[in-house]
């Protein structure tokens, strides 16, 4: 991997995006890396939570603008540029955190909302800023960001090119949680370690039922939480984590 440094924490994998003269700008090389990563994290037993960070200054300073400026729409269109990638990522089963630094914009935003959550450190800045180079959001920006913080914020986002801090931004709904940064990194295997210690097939059915929730009508998920919380029933997790608690115990999972 040249774009990207791995650092397994136990069950945690950190990703740490790493093109530092560029502020981690997204090319297809650093997309085709950490989708390679990412799959190969999903389908790894060991891992069990999934970290991804950037830098102090940044965590992804957009698509890489330099990659892009002689693209032609033929370009675009017949590599279905960011598509497949974009695609990959938010098919990954387990949990992902983007631990957020710095910039955070443009694809790199988009990067971080395909994430589950968000994890922002006090200096933090998030904006859609295609606008300012004649172009828009293209990895989900104008869908997931207005889904996550509404019409009115996102769109003022998206026309303007402005940036929102990390007080916004958690205001907003867009971050989940504030953190100094010097403890961000920390702080997010931290996290992603109590998700660890869960039953994984609890994780999926909760991350598939709250995804679910951007995807249909409010009928259909409630549908789609009940059979995913019945399902949980035929579980030896659900037997085990129900036991632990009354004998008042640590449960011990074995995600079966
Ligand atoms: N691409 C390439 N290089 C970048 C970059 C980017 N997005 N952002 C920064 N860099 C590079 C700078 O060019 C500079 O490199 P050198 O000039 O030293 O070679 C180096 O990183 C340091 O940047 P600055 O000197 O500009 O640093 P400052 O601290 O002064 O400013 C900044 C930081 C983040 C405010 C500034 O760099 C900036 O405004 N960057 C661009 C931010 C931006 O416009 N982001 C959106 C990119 S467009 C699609 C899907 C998705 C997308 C497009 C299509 N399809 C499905 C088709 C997404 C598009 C985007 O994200």
């Amino acid at each position: 991997m040249q774009t990207l440094i791995l650092q397994p924490h136990g069950p945690v994998l950190v990703i740490r995006l790493n093109r530092p003269e560029a502020l981690n700008a997204l090319n297809q090389q650093m997309l085709a890396e950490l989708t390679q990563a990412l799959t190969a994290a999903d389908a790894n037993p060991s891992v069990r939570c999934i970290v991804i960070t950037g830098s102090d200054k940044a965590f992804a300073a957009g698509a890489d603008v330099k990659e892009m400026v002689q693209m032609s729409y033929a370009d675009v269109a017949a590599a279905d540029l960011y598509g497949p990638a974009a695609q990959t990522i938010a098919r990954i089963r387990k949990p992902i955190v983007a631990a957020v630094s710095g910039y955070c914009l443009g694809g790199g935003c988009e990067l971080a909302m395909l994430c589950d959550f968000i994890l922002a450190s006090d200096t933090a800045r998030f904006g859609q800023p295609e606008i300012n180079l004649g172009i828009i959001a293209g990895m989900g920006g104008s869908q997931r960001l207005t889904r996550l913080i509404g019409k009115s914020k996102s769109m003022e986002m998206h026309l303007t090119g402005r940036m929102m801090d990390a007080v916004e931004a958690e205001r907003a709904g867009l971050v989940a949680r504030i953190i100094p940064m010097a403890d961000l990194v920390t702080e997010a295997v931290k996290t992603a370690t109590i998700i660890a210690g869960k039953s994984l097939l609890a994780v999926r059915a909760a991350k598939e039922s709250v995804n679910r929730a951007l995807e249909v009508p409010l009928s259909e998920g409630l549908l789609f939480e009940r059979r995913a919380f019945h399902s949980c029933f035929a579980t030896e997790d659900q037997t085990e984590g129900m036991q632990a608690f009354l004998e008042k115990r640590p449960a011990n999972f074995t995600d079966k």
